[in-house]
């Protein structure tokens, strides 16, 4: 076959484009919490429920897996609103003396 019969349709008089490549859904990223010894577990609630809003049931179940499982996921975003949580969530410990650290992989 040529490359115009594999391509069109010649018959009658109707020429039939063929489909575009389809675009993929954009990626997902997974904003990850992490363990520490010495971040206060108030602080951590705190963190869930200003950043990610949780309501303090959720952010307690969360905090607690991630202090006994090692870490925990807190939510799925594009590249750029993970990037933003993650940075949001590293700045604000910081700033509060808090060596509690935030991450993000792909999903
Ligand atoms: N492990 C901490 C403690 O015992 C609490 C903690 C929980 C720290 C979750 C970080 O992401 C964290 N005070």
């Amino acid at each position: 076959m040529s490359d115009q019969q594999s391509d069109w349709d010649h018959e009658g008089e109707l020429a039939v484009e063929p489909a575009k490549p389809k675009l993929k859904p954009p990626k997902k990223y997974k904003v990850v919490l992490l363990n520490d010894d010495y971040t206060p577990m108030e602080f951590v609630v705190q963190i869930l429920a200003k950043f990610f809003g949780m309501n303090q049931e959720k952010a307690t179940k969360i905090m607690l897996v991630v202090h006994t499982k090692g870490k925990a996921v807190c939510g799925e975003y594009s590249y750029q609103i993970a990037e933003t949580k993650v940075e949001q969530v590293n700045d604000y410990s910081r700033q509060h003396q808090h060596p509690l650290m935030c991450t993000m992989e792909e999903v």
